[in-house]
């Protein structure tokens, strides 16, 4: 009897092992409580980017305003879902530790497509860009994602062929990521193109069919559509689902009038910073994290608020489209 109950109980631990690895290949993330309490009571989530904490804004303010942005999102009825890799492991929603923890960590390594793989090999953390956030959200489900600029073609980068992974990513995934646009240290003009060739449906937000340069609302250049709300904006995104399109929809939110940069300012301090950048040698990924603090410190710190007060306008917007997005699906 001793025996047989041994047999069974070995075989009933061969299953379990066999089912915690299963769970384990079928979910490459893992959740926080409180993402994870969302999914079960099917509620409306939106996704949030890490490299704007570790790379795009100084302690405390990027602590600060990674808090204030998942409250926004709360307060309007969506949970937030803020990104990262930590010590190896994809982790969709942060707790409000591990925000703390990587808003001051040191050597928290930028997470694009081409990095994910390696960080999690490594059991590094990493900081996940647009396009490593698209990823997660992919895996994930979770159908919007706010940011506050997404990467693109770079100045010359028809020669330096620095062109944002952020682009392809958006023409392979059924995201809505909400943005101010790109900045004008970038080829706005070649972004909208190449957006155009990976399929991406790009639409202006509110009154304006401009396509917004994120520190300004003017950028010189149309986006291909407008959309009045985030009734529209989730309409968008269900038809695109319908279609199986499998390419992106980004939702362009210009910042507020009342927050925008001086054009001529902005304009001066991206061209000495990109001077700057060129002959320090700067190249590839730090271009962008470069460029973001050399031009925050020559506007005395104007461009980051600018860059706080946009990024909290569309967590208002995104969470909106997520609300009403959940509408259309149910
Ligand atoms: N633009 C910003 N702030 C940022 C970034 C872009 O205004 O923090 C970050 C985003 O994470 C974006 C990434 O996905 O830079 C793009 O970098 P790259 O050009 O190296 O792909
Ligand atoms: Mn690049």
């Amino acid at each position: 009897m001793a025996y047989r109950l041994k047999g069974i109980s070995k075989l009933v631990q061969r299953n379990l092992g066999f089912l915690r690895n299963y769970s384990e290949s079928r979910h490459p993330f893992v959740y926080s409580k409180e993402v994870s309490r969302a999914k079960s009571e099917n509620m409306p989530i939106v996704a949030l980017e890490s490299t704007i904490i570790t790379h795009g804004m100084p302690y405390p303010q990027n602590l600060e305003t990674a808090l204030e942005v998942e409250n926004i999102i709360r307060q309007r009825g969506a949970v937030p879902a803020t990104v990262a890799i930590l010590k190896g492991q994809l982790t969709v929603g942060l707790t409000e530790d591990q925000l703390r923890y990587l808003a001051q960590a040191k050597g928290v390594i930028k997470a694009s497509r081409r990095d994910l793989a390696y960080i999690a090999a490594a059991k590094l953390d990493g900081a996940t860009t647009v396009a490593g956030t698209i990823i997660a959200s992919e895996l994930a489900d979770i159908p919007v994602f706010v940011t506050g600029g997404i990467g693109g073609v770079h100045r010359e980068g028809e020669s330096t062929l620095d062109i944002s992974a952020d682009l392809n990513e958006l023409g392979r995934s059924k995201t809505l990521v909400v943005c101010s646009g790109i900045k004008s240290i970038l080829d706005i003009g070649r972004t909208l193109e190449y957006l155009e060739t990976q399929g991406v449906c790009v639409c202006s937000f509110g009154e304006s069919n401009e396509f917004p340069a994120f520190y300004t609302v003017r950028s010189g250049h149309r986006a291909p559509y407008n959309v009045a709300d985030a009734k529209h904006a989730a309409r968008i995104l269900h038809e695109s689902h319908r279609f199986h399109l499998n390419s992106g929809v980004v939702i362009a939110v210009p910042v507020p009038r009342r927050d925008a940069m001086d054009e001529k300012v902005i304009e001066e301090a991206i061209n000495s910073a990109l001077t700057d950048a060129k002959r320090k040698g700067i190249r590839g990924k730090e271009v962008t994290p470069y460029i973001l603090s050399n031009v925050s410190e020559a506007t005395s710190g104007t461009s980051l608020e600018t860059n706080i007060a946009l990024i909290k306008n569309n967590a208002r917007v995104g969470a909106d489209i997520a609300v009403e997005f959940k509408k259309l699906k149910n």
